[in-house]
């Protein structure tokens, strides 16, 4: 009796055993961290220089001569030396100024040095509300004056829309070939999920808008051919990382802010999933429950509001080679993320700085450029103590 019953519990256990081993081989290489709970450090590794004020800046790209162009939500472009000398860039569309709708990114086309050309995305006033846009044109300066030239529009949504949050982050594959546009749900979660609308996507197209052969859906044609990745809230952040992976930050509603990374055709779970609830307090479910939707590398409950983010490449700050410099509307200062060799990912630091960080970009010298949020925001340069 005992001897069977010792038998039986033996059975038991190598059934246990299996099952757990099963389980580990179906689950992600390791659960993704919760940094909400993590606090800011007492101290600044670094020295705050004000440069100069914008109202109401979006985005920040950074020029091969060092000097920067700065977006104001608005509806203008400026041309500004790192010391914050400021020339307004003429010729930028008119804008549909609302909420957070309005003149958003900036970005130096991969051959801005033959071409001078640059990418804006916006959202342009249509019917009652806007469209996002994006448009390539010719940065032409001389002579104290600077203007747009050789305009197109190489992307419009469809649908207008009148707030909510429009996305509209751009960043360039590693080698150049291929640009991707991150597309906010405007506050239409369900649109999301759905194929045929824009919202809640990332997408890649040529450096003309048109549609890459090896797109996911390239076949299907329609709003799908240009679909990388769908299932997004409110991407306000997008970057290759220096190993060519591509990474996107989205605001979760009431907690679960997401850093994803981003694969092409995969759904990142939004609104089926969330590890926020909404901002009723209703419960979503968790990505954990669906292992069939990409989870977060890093989520953040509470929330920080994630804008902007950066690779640190340069030389100024060793330490921070190879991390991802995250801007924080919520968390009012910058988040450091560093990624290692066995896919970890993990928040390293952060930093209060009092202000609302909109964009983050890395400086020709290695410096760090952050834009705060607002009427009247500051540019912000960060270099070592
Ligand atoms: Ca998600």
């Amino acid at each position: 009796m005992a001897s069977l019953r010792r038998r039986r519990s033996g059975g038991l256990a190598r059934a246990l055993l299996a099952l757990v081993l099963v389980a580990l081989a179906m689950a992600p290489v390791r659960a993704a961290q919760n940094a909400g709970p993590l606090p800011a450090q007492e101290t600044l590794d670094f020295a705050v220089h004000a440069v100069a004020q914008f109202q109401r800046p979006w985005a920040i790209a950074v020029l091969p001569d060092a000097r920067l162009l700065i977006t104001e939500k608005p509806g203008r472009l400026w041309l500004v030396t790192p010391r914050g000398g400021k020339t307004a860039v003429q010729g930028v569309p008119a804008v549909y100024d609302h909420g957070q709708n309005g003149l958003h990114d900036v970005a130096l086309a991969p051959t801005f040095d033959t071409t001078g050309e640059i990418y804006l995305s916006f959202v342009a006033p249509q019917g009652r509300g806007g469209v996002l846009q994006l448009l390539r044109a010719r940065l032409v300066a001389s002579g104290g004056k600077a203007a747009l030239a050789d305009k197109r529009v190489i992307w419009r949504q469809r649908q207008p829309g009148t707030g909510g949050q429009p996305g509209a982050i751009i960043a360039f594959a590693p080698d150049g070939r291929y640009l991707f546009l991150t597309v906010g749900d405007r506050m239409q979660p369900e649109t999301a999920q759905d194929p045929n609308r824009s919202r809640g996507k990332i997408l890649r197209m040529r450096l003309d808008g048109s549609v890459p052969a090896d797109n996911p859906q390239a076949a299907v044609g329609g709003m799908q051919a240009l679909t990388w990745s769908l299932g997004h809230r409110n991407p306000y952040g997008l970057a290759f990382d220096a190993q060519g992976q591509l990474w996107s930050h989205e605001m979760g509603p009431r907690g679960g802010d997401e850093l994803n990374l981003i694969q092409p055709g995969r759904n990142y779970g939004w609104p089926l999933v969330s590890n926020g609830s909404q901002y009723s307090g209703v419960p979503i479910p968790d990505h954990a429950t669906r292992p069939d939707l990409e989870a977060p590398r890093l989520y953040w409950t509470p929330v920080i509001a994630p804008a902007g983010m950066a690779f640190y490449d340069g030389d100024l700050f060793p330490q921070w080679q190879g991390s991802a410099l995250i801007g924080g509307l919520m968390a009012r200062g910058v988040v450091r993320v560093v990624f290692g060799a066995d896919g970890r990912v993990a928040q390293a630091q952060r930093w209060h700085l009092g202000e609302r960080i909109r964009d983050v970009a890395v400086a020709v010298d290695g410096a760090v450029w952050l834009i705060e949020d607002g009427p009247q925001a500051r540019l912000l340069r960060l270099t070592p103590r």
